[in-house]
């Protein structure tokens, strides 16, 4: 037995979780404790962890082996009796979700800053998962937080590095360390859910799809599903290696950031009949058909309205969830069917209890955000099964299953406008005096429509009672058209406002146009109603989704 050797420490400020976990630069998590203070403090504020088994695993990037290691050698001083690590530190988030909750375990720590860049100059970050596999929902990070503010010690063990490259158990001290196969158990879950026969009389029959793993963890999901257990070409996968810097990419999966594919998929000769993309981490997914770009609200809606094609959705949904500013397209696709919508703030997190409680099924974000009740994570290659099932079932391309779904329940123009790295102050007076000017909105007229709804989004929960508020200012119109605003809660740098802005067109005959065109009164509006040009001094955004 080691000694475990009680190191003293002071509080960092600031070790509070945004929307998906604590999120700062490297640089950051490289001073020295930073790290320690922060898994100590998930070690002390969430209880049951003596004799527990942890998932372990990361997206790969920039420093994510040194905290590997690091963590090891803190759950083995803090009692741990069991930790499974993905093979050289890799598991994606829905990959560590669906290990945590195959496997029993305690939780999991999963080290990800998703689709924020890597690298020694970029990104890098912790989540701590529960025992459902979901984000750990406020009152948990709450916990974690306040316990950051009063550390004093932390427990770790002087042990050596443990080789996470071959699969089987070694010991840290008394501790087991079981590096598993980081795809295993996820492949063999998606295997029950999709149709894979069909699937791979899909590709068989020459359908062609490039998958981008953006050089980030899914592409080892990617290549053993698509490639090696559905048959598709060699060569399916690009940039499926995943590497610590993201090849000094950007690791998002939107038109703006996944170029090697849009440039494929949008080519006017020979481009593939599908496209799609996944993030750092793997929880996020585009979806693309030839020349045509599916929003990941649309995505949601056709995926509820098509879901009993797919064999794990064959018995129907017993709800669909939306974040808030994600469009109201799966609402009139449940209506359509019957079933019941939820609206939830921004954050997976906020799924939890639905899918829990069994009242959601299948749950999504306009942030390339799509998953359902296999896992309590997002998860970016199951959507794009989905999607290929889907295919598969009804021969029809991805664009025509958009088209159907846009038939049935119209159209929603959707964008997103991000105002990246503004000053703090200016984003949050900005905020400060939109929620401010909400009570005198009411009935005002804004280029021809008038305000029906201006408020600032709170939730109770209705699972279990819990309330959050400030969760992002909405402004609805009479035509069903609606703006909203939010600060973000994933970045590292200043602050970043998110614009939503959408209408509805219900003409067959309109349902064609270019989506900022097709916005760009709102647009104006959205700018005027917060001034945003004039206060912050730029004149766009700086990513439109
Ligand atoms: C963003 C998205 C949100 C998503 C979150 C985590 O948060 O808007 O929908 O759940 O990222 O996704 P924010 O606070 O920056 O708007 V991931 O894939 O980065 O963990
Ligand atoms: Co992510």
């Amino acid at each position: 037995m080691s000694a475990i050797r009680v190191v003293p420490t002071t509080p960092f400020e600031g070790q509070k979780p945004g929307t998906s976990g604590l999120r700062k630069t490297v640089s950051v998590f490289r001073k020295p404790h930073y790290l320690e203070n922060f898994v100590q403090a998930i070690f002390d504020a969430v209880p049951g962890r003596q004799g527990a088994t942890l998932v372990l695993g990361g997206d790969g990037r920039f420093h994510n082996k040194t905290a590997i290691q690091t963590i090891l050698r803190m759950a083995a001083a803090n009692g741990i009796a069991r930790v499974l690590v993905g093979r050289d530190g890799l598991l994606s988030t829905p990959g560590a979700s669906c290990v945590i909750r195959a496997r029993q375990a305690w939780g999991g720590i999963i080290l990800s800053a998703s689709h924020n860049p890597g690298g020694p100059d970029g990104d890098f970050g912790i989540k701590f998962n529960p025992s459902n596999g979901g984000p750990a929902p406020e009152r948990i990070t709450d916990a974690i937080f306040e316990r950051t503010g009063t550390i004093s010690e932390y427990c770790i063990l002087d042990t050596p590095e443990v080789d996470l490259s071959t699969l089987g158990e070694t010991l840290v001290d008394d501790m087991v360390v079981e590096v598993i196969d980081p795809v295993a158990d996820y492949a063999a879950l998606m295997e029950t859910l999709f149709d894979f026969d069909a699937i791979r009389g899909l590709f068989q029959g020459g359908f062609r799809m490039c998958f981008d793993g953006m050089h980030a963890v899914t592409g080892p999901y990617a290549t053993e599903i698509l490639e090696n257990r559905l048959g598709a070409p060699k060569g399916t996968v690009i940039n499926g290696v995943p590497l610590d810097d993201f090849g000094e990419g950007h690791p998002d999966p939107n038109l703006v950031h996944a170029h090697d594919l849009v440039e494929k998929l949008f080519a006017t000769d020979g481009a593939p009949d599908m496209g799609a993309a996944s993030d750092g981490d793997g929880d996020r997914n585009m979806i693309l058909g030839r020349r045509f770009y599916v929003t990941p609200s649309d995505s949601l809606a056709v995926l509820t309205l098509n879901a009993a094609h797919a064999p794990g959705y064959a018995r129907g949904l017993a709800g669909v969830a939306r974040s808030m500013p994600t469009s109201r397209a799966p609402d009139r696709v449940a209506q359509l069917l019957g079933i019941d919508c939820y609206e939830t703030p921004t954050g997976w997190k906020f799924f939890g209890t639905l899918l829990d409680a069994g009242k959601a099924t299948l749950c999504g974000e306009e942030s390339f955000g799509t998953g359902s009740d296999h896992v309590r994570e997002k998860d970016g290659l199951w959507a794009v099964l989905f999607w290929l099932n889907l295919v598969a079932a009804t021969g029809q391309t991805v664009e025509a299953l958009v088209r159907d779904m846009w038939a049935k329940v119209g159209r929603i123009y959707y964008t997103r406008h991000d105002y990246e790295e503004l000053p703090s102050r200016i984003a949050e007076t900005l905020m400060d005096d939109l929620r401010a000017s909400l009570g005198g909105l009411f009935g005002t007229a804004h280029g021809g429509r008038t305000v029906m709804l201006a408020d600032d989004f709170a939730y109770t929960d209705p699972v279990d009672g819990s309330k959050a508020s400030k969760q992002g200012v909405r402004v609805l119109f009479d035509d069903g058209a609606r703006i909203v605003y939010r600060l973000s809660g994933t970045g590292t740098a200043g602050a970043t406002l998110r614009v939503y802005i959408e209408r509805p067109e219900d003409d067959p005959a309109r349902q064609d146009m270019d989506t900022q065109a097709a916005l760009a009164d709102l647009i104006a509006t959205a700018d005027a109603l917060a001034g945003i040009q004039q206060r912050t001094g730029r004149d766009g955004p700086t990513v439109v989704t």
